[in-house]
């Protein structure tokens, strides 16, 4: 079963972990440029991945892929017009991602449930004022800088204090701007405007990022340092490492994970869980006799 907003939203106190499907309505994603650009083999991507597990479909229309240029508000609207109401259709939560407010008002009124704001807010302000009027749930992921620049030249003193006070300080704003603090999800942004180390340090250390508060979100699925540990250059190659970021991940606390295989995901977590309930109830209280 499909979790609920609510479970979603309470996925940090149940320990369920969340499947989020990434759906690219692009000409040039880093891993799928072009695949689902068509409309009709969106939708189809979308009810498969709905079929294989996902609880949630992530659609996107502009590529935040590093060097990308960006996509104007018109242009990300016209990409998703065709797709997002039909994907709502599914019965399936639906989050937008995207920076600008008039691209996450039209997504809202077609359906979506969840901004997912890979600038929290600092591209446009306004998206904090309409995430609380709808009463959506909004993700806040840290980047340092922005896609075209992010990265040149990636530089901490040290990466989980400092992505921690960046979304401590948004989540704050979001608040400032009338959004409940349960209707936050934060994300350590991982490969945006971050070395192989920080990386790694940010999936280690997803505890530090669960004192925030709301649920943590990530998106480690074939993204380049995997690439960089393994040798392997092509991204669609990557989901052994794509596995493993996310319960590696798991184990630390994070509980939302952004995929773009769905089927082997939520079985890897289906045995993760199990092997979690075995161990619950070996070293729980002994039965009675
Ligand atoms: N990563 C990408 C895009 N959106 N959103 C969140 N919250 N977290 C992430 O890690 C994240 C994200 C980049 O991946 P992808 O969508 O596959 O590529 P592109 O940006 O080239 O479309």
């Amino acid at each position: 079963m499909a979790a609920s907003l609510e479970e979603i939203l309470s996925s940090h106190r149940t320990g369920r972990p969340v499947v989020m499907g990434v759906l690219n309505v692009t000409p040039d994603s880093f891993s799928d440029g072009g695949t689902f650009f068509d409309p009709a083999s969106a939708v189809a991507q979308a009810a498969r991945m709905v079929a294989e597990g996902a609880d949630i479909i992530d659609i996107g229309s502009e590529s935040t892929r590093p060097g990308s240029d960006r996509v104007g508000p018109q242009e990300q609207i016209r990409r998703i017009e065709p797709v997002l109401p039909e994907v709502s259709r599914l019965g399936v939560l639906v989050s937008i991602d995207t920076t600008r407010a008039e691209v996450a008002a039209f997504a809202l009124a077609a359906g979506a449930r969840i901004i997912n704001d890979v600038s929290a807010g600092r591209d446009d302000p306004g998206i904090f004022e309409l995430a609380a009027r709808h009463d959506a749930a909004l993700a806040l992921m840290h980047m340092l800088g922005q896609p075209k620049s992010m990265q040149a030249d990636p530089r901490y003193d040290d990466v989980v204090r400092e992505v921690c006070d960046f979304l401590a300080a948004r989540l704050a704003a979001a608040e400032a701007a009338g959004v409940r603090p349960d209707r936050c999800i934060v994300d350590p942004g991982i490969g945006f405007g971050k070395r192989l180390e920080h990386n790694l340090a940010l999936l280690a250390h997803v505890a530090a990022l669960r004192q925030l508060g709301p649920p943590v979100l990530v998106g480690p699925s074939r993204k380049r340092f995997i690439g960089e540990l393994t040798g392997e250059q092509l991204p669609a190659n990557r989901l052994g490492g794509s596995i493993a970021a996310c319960l590696a991940a798991y184990r630390a606390g994070a509980t939302i994970f952004r995929v773009h295989e769905v089927a082997p995901v939520v079985q890897a977590f289906a045995i993760t869980r199990a092997i979690d309930q075995a161990l619950g109830a070996r070293s729980g209280a002994p039965a009675e006799q």
